[in-house]
């Protein structure tokens, strides 16, 4: 994997976007990666690996946002993949809405989490990044889904997260279990428990994981 991941980031440190989007088709092509390995070996390491500007260049941003932009591509033109190997899993029956809430932009770990959630069987909705309360209220009531997978990076919306869970828990009739992950909540573990998350996971291992203990 490390020799996988050092030739991605000799791509990558110089921004050559169309390179590694070819590069990483292709081991995805050839088979020499999987869709979990390439996303957790290498697509998060290398958005981790994007330092924080200094005080003194803040013209770095611009980098950040390039960089990201390599990735989100990469992610979503392996999308027809991520469909093929759902197709040939067996479905899991399970609906599960992923979201950020309001003022949450960080948004790429949760959108590789919806790639892992769908090719282990389960239905996905996957909305994304800043989403207001009352909409993720909305979609519960329509699509009344299993899970509800909520992502923070910034601790500052953490208490955002807690009123949505609040509303979740007492307003729906249905048993839906809380999914949290992120930075936000990695950082700080006794929130999940505190603002009545029922989980939280971080990577295609604990997916699995949880899918295991559904089929006890
Ligand atoms: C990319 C990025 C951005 C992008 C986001 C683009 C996008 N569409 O997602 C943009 C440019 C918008 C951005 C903006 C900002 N960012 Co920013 N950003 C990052 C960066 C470089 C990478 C984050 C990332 O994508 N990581 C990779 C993903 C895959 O990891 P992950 O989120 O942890 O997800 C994994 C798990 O946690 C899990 N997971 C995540 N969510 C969920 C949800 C569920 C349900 C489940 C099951 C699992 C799960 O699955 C993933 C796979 O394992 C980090 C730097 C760093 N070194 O981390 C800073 C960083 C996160 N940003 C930071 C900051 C401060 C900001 C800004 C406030 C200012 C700025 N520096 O630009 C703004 C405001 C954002 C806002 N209000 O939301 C800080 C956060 C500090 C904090 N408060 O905690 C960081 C750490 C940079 C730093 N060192 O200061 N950012």
């Amino acid at each position: 994997m490390n020799k996988h991941y050092d030739e991605f980031m000799e791509l990558f440190s110089k921004n050559l976007k169309d390179r590694c989007v070819v590069w990483s088709m292709d081991q995805i092509g050839k088979g020499t990666l999987t869709i979990p390995e390439l996303y957790s070996g290498i697509l998060v390491p290398a958005l981790y690996s994007i330092d924080d500007c200094p005080e003194d260049n803040p013209g770095c941003i611009w980098d950040e946002h390039v960089k990201t932009s390599i990735i989100r591509t990469i992610i979503e033109v392996l999308y027809p993949t991520v469909i093929s190997l759902a197709e040939r899993v067996e479905k899991y029956n399970r609906k599960i809405v992923l979201t950020c809430p309001e003022r949450e932009y960080h948004e790429i770990g949760l959108r590789i989490m919806s790639d892992f959630f769908q090719i282990s069987g389960y239905d996905v909705i996957y909305i994304g990044s800043n989403t207001p309360r009352t909409q993720i209220w909305e979609v519960i009531r329509s699509e009344k889904p299993d899970y509800v997978g909520i992502s923070v990076t910034d601790y500052y919306l953490l208490s955002e997260a807690k009123k949505i869970i609040e509303k979740i828990k007492i307003e729906s009739s249905k048993d839906i279990k809380i999914i949290l992950g992120g930075q936000a909540f990695k950082k700080n573990p006794h929130t999940v428990e505190d603002f009545g998350g029922d989980m939280y996971i971080e990577s295609y291992e604990d997916v699995l994981f949880l899918g295991k203990g559904e089929e006890k």
